[in-house]
This record gives C-alpha cells, sequence and structure tokens, in this order.
C-alpha cells in the first residue's frame, strides 16, 4: 500500500487546519504515521486518495451502521437539499423523526435534537443540575461523553491518547463539580455518593463503554447504579451516542433492561450528519426552554438535511431490525477468527465484544475499566494496526476505541479481515 498523496494531503492540511485534522484522534498520533485521506466510500470500504480501497471496521466512528452511501439515506439528503438546507423555522421532518426514535427507544416522551454527541451530553447534564438543582457529576475514568468542560476530566478516547487527562483550558471551578468513579466499580460510586450526599445530580456513563476500547457493563452493574440513583434521587444518564440504535433498536435500555432518567444520541440518529439528542420522560423534558427555565439552543439543530438522513437511517433500523442479530454474528464470527489467529501465534490478547463493537486488547489480563485497558501493550496494538492497514483493513487509530461493524461487511470481507490478522500477527511480540 502506498500512501505518497495522503501524506502531501496531508502535509497542505497541517499549513492551515491544527494538526491537520478537524478531530484529534483521526491523526495517527497514537499509532505514528500519516492519517489516511479518504477519497470516497461505498458499503464497507473506503477508497483513499491513493486508490487504495480498504475494509472499514470504523464506519465514521458508528454512523454508517448500514454502510457507506446508502442509497435511501443518500438519496433522502439529496432531495430535501433541493427544498433548501436550512431554516432556523420548525418543519414536519423534526417531528417525524421525533416520533419515530420514541417509539423506538423505551423511557422517552420528548427529545431535542442538537448537533453532536458533545452538545447532547452538555445539554443532558445540564438539564439534570436544572431538574435536581445539584452541581456535582459522577462520570466514569476512561467515558468518553464529547469535548465539553465538565468530561475533560481523564476522558476516554482521544484525551486518553493524548495523555492529557485534564485538558488545559478546564478550570477548576467546573473540575471540581465532576466526581471520578472507576467503571464496573460499585463501591467506587458509593464512597463518592457518601462523601457528596446531596450534592450529585447525575451519574453519566456509557452503558457498553466504547472509548477505553469496547467494555461492557459487568453483571449487576448497570442495575445497582439504578437502584444507587433511585435511593439517592439521582438522574441516570445513559450516554447512547455509541451504543444507540447501534446495539438493539431501543439501545441499551432495551439490550439490559434497565430505565435511564436521560438517554442521549449521536452518530447512528443523523445517519452520518451532524446530529445529536437527548431524550427524557415529559416530567424532566419540560423543564427545557421555552417550556422551562433549562436554557439550550442552536441554530442548525433540526436541520432539514440531517434530520432527512437520520430519519432514512432509522426507519431502515426500525423495518430491518433483524440487521442488529445479523451483526452481531458477523462481530462473533470476526472474534473467533481474530483469536484463532493471535493465539496461533502465541500472542497474548483479551477481545471484548458486545453486539456490533469489538475491541482487541494486547494483554492476558481482562479489561474491563480504565486501568486495564491502559495497562494492555501500546506497542503491540500499535504495529497491529498498521500490519492491517498493510493488507487494505482500516480498524480505530487508537488502543483507546471500539470497532464498529456496518451491516455492508460480507463474510468474505470477514475472512480476508481474519487473514490479515494471521499476517499481522507475525509482527506482533
Ligand atoms: P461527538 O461530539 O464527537 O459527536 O460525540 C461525542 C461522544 C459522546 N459520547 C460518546 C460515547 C462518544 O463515543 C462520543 C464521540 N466518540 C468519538 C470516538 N470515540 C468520536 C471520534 C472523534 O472524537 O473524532
Amino acid at each position: 500500500m502506498i500512501y505518497q498523496r495522503s501524506s502531501a494531503l496531508f502535509a497542505e492540511a497541517k499549513k492551515v487546519i491544527p494538526g491537520g485534522v478537524n478531530s484529534p484522534v483521526r491523526a495517527f498520533k497514537a499509532v505514528g504515521g500519516d492519517p489516511i485521506f479518504v477519497e470516497r466510500a461505498k458499503g464497507a470500504y473506503l477508497y483513499d486518495a491513493d486508490g487504495n480501497k480498504l475494509i472499514d471496521y470504523i464506519n465514521s466512528w458508528g454512523p454508517m451502521i448500514l454502510g457507506h452511501a446508502h442509497e435511501p439515506v443518500v438519496n433522502a439528503v439529496i432531495e430535501k437539499a433541493k427544498l433548501g438546507t436550512s431554516f432556523g423555522m420548525p418543519t414536519e421532518i423534526e417531528t417525524e423523526i421525533a416520533e419515530l426514535a420514541i417509539q423506538m427507544v423505551p423511557n422517552i416522551d420528548k427529545i431535542r435534537f442538537v448537533n453532536s454527541g458533545t452538545e447532547a451530553c452538555m445539554s443532558a447534564v445540564r438539564l439534570a443540575r436544572g431538574f435536581t438543582g445539584r452541581d456535582k457529576i459522577i462520570k466514569f475514568a476512561g467515558c468518553y461523553h464529547g469535548h465539553s468542560d465538565s468530561f475533560l476530566i481523564q476522558a476516554g478516547s482521544g484525551a486518553v491518547t493524548f495523555g492529557t487527562p485534564n485538558s488545559p483550558g478546564v478550570t477548576q471551578g467546573t473540575a471540581k463539580d465532576t466526581l471520578l468513579a472507576k467503571y464496573n466499580d460499585i463501591e467506587s460510586v458509593e464512597r463518592l455518593l457518601q462523601e457528596n450526599e446531596g450534592e450529585v445530580a447525575c451519574i453519566i456513563l456509557e452503558p457498553v463503554a466504547g472509548n477505553m476500547g469496547c467494555i461492557p457493563p459487568a453483571d449487576g452493574f448497570l442495575q445497582q447504579l439504578r437502584a444507587l440513583c433511585d435511593s439517592h434521587e439521582i438522574l441516570l444518564i445513559f450516554d447512547e451516542v455509541m451504543t444507540g440504535f447501534r446495539l438493539a433498536k431501543g439501545g441499551c435500555q432495551e439490550l439490559f433492561g434497565i430505565r435511564a432518567d436521560i438517554v442521549t444520541f449521536g452518530k447512528v440518529i443523523g445517519g452520518g450528519l451532524p446530529v445529536g439528542a437527548f431524550a427524557a420522560r415529559n416530567e424532566i423534558m419540560d423543564y427545557l426552554a421555552p417550556l422551562g427555565p433549562v436554557y439550550q439552543a442552536g441554530t442548525l439543530s433540526g436541520n432539514p438535511l440531517a434530520m432527512a438522513a437520520g430519519l432514512a437511517m432509522l426507519r431502515e433500523l426500525n423495518d430491518r431490525s433483524e440487521i442488529f442479530s445479523s451483526l452481531q454474528e458477523k462481530t462473533a464470527y470476526l472474534h473467533k477468527g481474530i483469536s484463532r489467529e493471535l493465539s496461533r501465534a502465541s500472542i497474548a490478547h483479551t477481545i471484548n465484544r458486545l453486539g456490533s463493537m469489538i475491541s482487541v486488547h494486547f494483554s492476558d489480563m481482562p479489561v474491563a475499566d480504565f486501568d486495564s485497558a491502559a495497562a494492555a501493550s501500546n506497542e503491540n496494538f500499535n504495529r497491529f494496526f498498521h500490519g492491517l492497514l498493510k493488507e487494505g483493513i482500516y480498524i480505530a487509530p487508537s488502543a483507546f476505541e471500539t470497532w464498529f461493524l456496518c451491516d455492508a461487511l460480507s463474510y468474505d470481507d470477514l475472512d480476508m479481515t481474519i487473514k490479515a490478522v494471521g499476517t499481522a500477527a507475525t509482527k506482533l511480540k
């Protein structure tokens, strides 16, 4: 594989965009080398600036669950664009996608659309603080809820990769209201609640973590959090930006049978266009302006093109709900094949998987939280990443990310990927 044109494009980009990218994790800083510039994509495949064809396991970090340039989504956007691209006025399609999302996801009566997962999580926390009248929030080390100040406290995803858990620019005044617990460790939550009795507004978490690699909740962990929130009258926020409309039609509330108080969405709900959303029962959502006192707004919120893409995607996921089990089967097949190839090469590894989220950790210990994820061999991961890339397989350029499978992946693609793992494994220690 040659990447000359990508490298040349990167050199140009770096002159006018910080680090040459509009989101840090794209810069390959964690794995080394220059990032790949993509030219176009179709189905499960990316076509880069050098004409290489790559099997894509990032899928735009989750949104492209149906595969790239999926016709019904693309056509919906094209048709909508002909009628105007933005009005800053209410449109019928916002109601249509809101009604469908509420039909698909349990325990939500109303939904507010915004423009990113960050905005959804930031707004959800403000709503929880406004609704409860309390200031503090509990998040989990290694969970990432976007780049809003309150969350950049030992965040997962890119912030971890750059080793700046408390990003400069986040004030101590903000940081003091964010309490950090340990994922899958209920005692760490109980201790924080005892030390801050009556001051905590909400607990926010990724119900299946995807920003430390993929880390499913330990048995009973979500139930215990629900019980703690009930007994302390705290709101439980499920950040389903990654898991929403991916792990099940109704996301993790459906998958685990747990009721969250507020749920946030991003990625899939926008069909690849900039959409985030947060949703809850009427009692909570009616606290939002213009109805209630908690302010939240956005010029492009509910943008018609983004709503058209999201609605087309949600309609297909709602009509073809067998996609979720099909993706689960493909991911299990991939899991088995990767493990077979790494074991054959006697490479210590742990694979975490849930639904169509999977991650490979080069560690002989279970990976169940941020510390155990960080203890895995980054060196082996970086070799693995580049070894796969050489074989035309594109996975997340960081050990602190999850892979996302799409419906367009064939079993031949999976077999090619498994074969590439076997080749890459020869470079690992
Ligand atoms: P955005 O603001 O990037 O749309 O969403 C933030 C967010 C919130 N919650 C969860 C669970 C998330 O995973 C994310 C964003 N995910 C990262 C990938 N780990 C986006 C990729 C990037 O930062 O470029």
